[in-house]
């Protein structure tokens, strides 16, 4: 905890915004940002916004506005400021040094909940290689100001600049490292995942903004002992557990790390092992707050990221959660089908939900590895004609296929599946 730059501190939140956006849009993200700073242990004890007709590059904000701040922060005792947009490593120091406390970004926050969370060897490597990603463009910047300052151009070696560049490269070291030790992680999932496609088990994610529910609806489906509470970034690691459904079907739900608008890009890259489990999913449960005043917003950040993430092919089922306590009339003011309405509180909708994920087994394709003893090789030409072949190997006792199907489709090959199931 002793490494958080927001936990214990007295935090004023500043929201920002372009005079082109909605005043009630930078609102609404300050509102956000005030969850995030409370979330890392910080006590907010004031809060201001600015719009502006364009960026200051040297503040970020208006410098009436940092005077302001200035005062406020003395009046309120706060020691720590944090700005709703990104800043560069300039910025911070210059708005530092005239507020004379420290300075920080919605993604130093947001990476700070994250270091005071990760709990596992995998979470904990992929916070450290995000911090490091987002520490290094602040250093160059830091680099090329005491360029210009000494009125240097390409070519001139400034003082400190050997030491920057030392320290760049151990960061960049550092980072190599991280990202060798998270491949060795992404390969023993990469296994486990595999023994679960050639045992056929359909498997879920739960995907959405954060606090949106993930982890109770997941405790709700499973009984799984999970982390639920009201703030953002709960769950950190992803955790994978069996659901049986109608007909005793089984399939397995994976819980993971929540979004959020303006998502550090640095941590969707350091994330990536997490995710992956995810992304290997048969379908989406894409998890709304119904009862949020900024439904509408989140949905549609989620579904931009999981574009960005490349999942926008896979079967997506929206699930609308805290129905309990929802609006009536929430229900006609969303976009996103197939739907369901829940309650993961009360069960309310639950086994409608159930349904849906049954249906959603039955008509998305799997691959399946289908395999035919030297006796029963005749048949491969049966399949073939139905069925779409990924690929055909054969050997000494026979031929293993791999094939694309749904699961009703493969319904007469069934006896075919190398482990009879
Ligand atoms: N009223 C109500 N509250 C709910 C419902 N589902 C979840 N909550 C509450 O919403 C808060 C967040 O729930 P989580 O399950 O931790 O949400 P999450 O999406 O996993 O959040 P992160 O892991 O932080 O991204 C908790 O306080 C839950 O008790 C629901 O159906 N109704
Ligand atoms: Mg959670």
């Amino acid at each position: 905890m002793s490494l958080s730059k927001c936990f214990g501190k007295k935090a004023i939140c500043v929201g920002v915004g372009l005079k082109s956006e909605a005043l009630s849009d930078i609102k609404e993200n300050l509102i956000e940002l005030i969850d995030l700073a409370t979330a890392a242990g910080s006590d907010v004890v004031g809060s201001v916004t600015q719009t502006l007709q364009q960026w200051n590059p040297s503040l970020l904000l208006g410098s009436g506005k940092v005077d302001e701040l200035s005062e406020m922060a003395l009046n309120q005792g706060a020691n720590l400021i944090i700005i709703d947009h990104q800043l560069s490593g300039g910025q911070t120091r210059n708005l530092e040094k005239i507020l004379k406390v420290t300075v920080l970004d919605r993604n130093q926050v947001i990476l700070d909940i994250f270091a005071q969370r990760a709990q596992t060897f995998e979470g904990k490597l992929q916070v450290e290689l995000a911090q490091m990603m987002d520490q290094l463009p602040r250093m160059v910047g830091a680099w090329m100001e005491s360029l210009s300052r000494q009125g240097g151009g390409i070519g001139t070696r400034g003082p400190g600049e050997t030491a920057l560049e030392n320290d760049k490269r151990r960061i960049k070291e550092r980072i190599a490292a991280i990202k060798k030790k998270l491949d060795v992680v992404r390969k023993n999932r990469a296994q486990n995942r595999e023994a679960r496609i050639r045992s056929s088990v359909p498997s879920f994610a739960l995907v959405g903004y954060t606090n949106s529910g993930k982890s109770s609806l997941l405790q709700r489906l499973t009984g799984a002992d999970v982390f639920i509470k009201n703030q953002p970034f709960a769950t950190l690691d992803p955790t994978t557990r069996k659901v049986y459904l109608k007909d005793g079907t089984m399939a397995v739900v994976t819980d993971t790390v929540g979004f959020i608008r303006k998502i550090p890009t640095q941590l969707i890259e350091a994330f990536k092992a997490t995710l992956e489990e995810s992304a290997q999913a048969d379908v989406l449960l894409h998890i709304v707050d119904l009862s949020h005043p900024q439904k509408s917003k989140h949905i549609e950040v989620v579904d931009g990221i999981i574009k960005e993430l490349g999942w926008e092919k896979k079967k997506i089922i929206y699930v609308f959660n805290k129905s309990d306590q929802a609006d009536p009339a929430a229900k006609f003011q969303v976009k996103g089908y197939p739907r369901v309405f829940i309650s993961a509180l009360t069960g309310d909708g639950i086994e409608e939900l159930k349904n849906l994920m049954c249906q959603s087994i039955n008509e998305s394709q799997k691959e399946y590895e289908l395999f035919f003893s030297k006796a029963n090789e005749y048949l491969i030409f049966e399949v073939a004609k139905k069925l779409k072949i990924l690929s055909q190997e054969p050997s000494a006792n026979g031929t293993l296929l791999k094939v694309m199907a749904q699961a009703s489709e493969l319904e007469p090959f069934r006896y075919l599946l190398p482990n009879g199931n």
